[in-house]
C-alpha cells in the first residue's frame, strides 16, 4: 500500500502564479483570489496589502487559467461614497465572485474601526463596477452567494464570528440582495479535527450531479499558531442549507514553500474555483497570504472523497 493518498488537488507546475512582482503599482502581496470565466477568459480578483497594512484588490486575466496578467489599475478600492465609505477605511479583502443572471456579483469582507462586515459590488463587464449593498453587520467574513436563485431567492454560505461556539458555516436568504434572513446553521468545525478551530465557505459553490460542492477553508490551532486548509461539502440541489455529506479528510493543506513561509505561515486559502466542460475544475487560492496559486482536480474525485467517508456536519 502506497504510504500517502494521491493528491485529490494536483499543483500547477508553475506556481505561484501570481506575486507581487506581477502587479504593476506598488502592493506587498497578492493573494485570496476569486476566480470566474468570463468570455472565455478567466478573470481573477485579487487582495493585495499595501505597506500601510491595509488592503485592495486587483484584477487579472488569462487565456488559459494559469498565466495571468495584471490590470494597470485595482479594480477595487475603499469607496468614497456613504454608507460604505464609512465601512470599508481599512480596506477590502478576500472577493469572491457569483455568475449570476448576466451578471456578476463580488463579496467582499469590508473592514473598519466598526469591525469586519461583507459589502456586494456587481460588474457586467469586469471594466465598470458598482456597489450593491452591505450585507451583514460586524463581524461576519466568507460571504459566497450560490450561482443560482432558489424559490426566487438568493442564497448565501458566510461565517459569522461568535464567543460561544466555534466559528461555524451558515446560511441564509434574501428576494433582494439587500434584505438577509432565515439564517440556519450548516457545517460546524469538529473537535479534535483538522478543522476544529474555525471554518468559512471558499469558492462560489459549483453544481455538480450529487449536489453543491462546497470549498471550504479550516483551521488547526497548533504550538506554531494555525494551518489552513481546504475540505469539501455537499449541499442538497433543492436546498443548499441541508448539507449531504462533509469530506472527514482536508484536500489540501500548505506544503509548498511560498505557502508554509510568508506573510503569515502555513496558509492556503482558497476564494474561487472556476468548473471546465470536462469535468474538472481548477482551483485558486493564496499561498501563506503571499502568493497566488493554481491547481487542478477531477469534481468526481472531490465528490466521491465527502461521500465515501463523511463526517457529521454539526457535531
Ligand atoms: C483569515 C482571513 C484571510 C487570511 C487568513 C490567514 O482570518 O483574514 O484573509 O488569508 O486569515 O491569515
Amino acid at each position: 500500500m502506497a504510504g500517502h493518498r494521491e493528491p485529490i488537488v494536483k499543483r500547477w507546475q508553475g506556481n505561484p502564479i501570481l506575486t507581487k512582482q506581477d502587479v504593476p503599482y506598488p502592493v506587498e502581496t497578492v493573494h485570496n483570489a476569486g476566480a470566474v470565466k468570463h468570455r472565455g477568459k478567466y478573470i481573477m480578483l485579487f487582495r493585495s496589502h499595501l505597506c500601510n497594512g491595509r488592503s485592495i484588490i486587483g484584477l487579472a486575466e488569462s487565456e488559459d487559467g494559469f498565466r495571468f496578467a495584471v490590470r494597470s489599475k485595482p479594480f477595487l478600492i475603499p469607496s468614497q461614497d456613504e454608507p460604505f465609505a464609512s465601512y470599508e477605511e481599512y480596506g477590502v479583502e478576500d472577493p469572491r465572485i457569483c455568475a449570476m443572471d448576466g451578471e456578476y456579483l463580488i463579496t467582499y469582507s469590508a473592514y473598519s474601526r466598526y469591525g469586519v462586515r461583507i459589502g456586494i459590488a456587481k460588474t457586467w463587464n469586469f471594466e465598470h463596477v458598482e456597489r450593491v449593498s452591505l450585507i451583514t453587520e460586524a463581524d461576519h467574513r466568507n460571504v459566497v452567494i450560490f450561482p443560482q436563485k432558489f424559490s426566487g431567492r438568493y442564497v448565501r454560505l458566510d461565517r459569522p464570528h461568535s464567543n460561544i461556539a466555534p466559528w461555524s458555516i451558515w446560511v441564509s436568504y434574501s428576494p433582494d440582495l439587500v434584505h438577509w434572513g432565515d439564517s440556519k446553521v450548516a457545517i460546524k468545525p469538529m473537535p479534535y479535527h483538522w478543522d476544529e478551530m474555525k471554518i468559512g465557505p471558499g469558492a462560489t459553490p459549483i453544481k455538480t450531479e450529487k449536489g453543491w460542492l462546497n470549498i471550504y477553508h479550516g483551521v488547526f490551532k497548533t504550538m506554531d499558531g494555525a494551518v489552513y486548509r481546504l475540505g469539501a461539502a455537499l449541499h442538497d440541489l433543492q436546498d443548499p442549507s441541508k448539507v449531504l455529506s462533509v469530506a472527514d479528510e482536508w484536500i489540501l493543506q500548505p506544503e509548498d514553500p511560498w505557502e508554509v513561509t510568508g506573510y503569515v505561515h502555513n496558509v492556503v486559502f482558497c476564494c474561487g474555483a472556476v468548473p471546465e466542460d470536462d469535468g474538472t475544475i481548477k482551483v485558486y487560492w493564496g499561498g501563506a497570504d503571499t502568493v497566488m496559486c493554481a491547481g487542478t482536480a477531477r469534481i468526481e474525485d472531490i465528490v466521491d472523497l465527502c461521500l465515501s467517508n463523511p463526517r457529521p456536519p454539526l457535531c
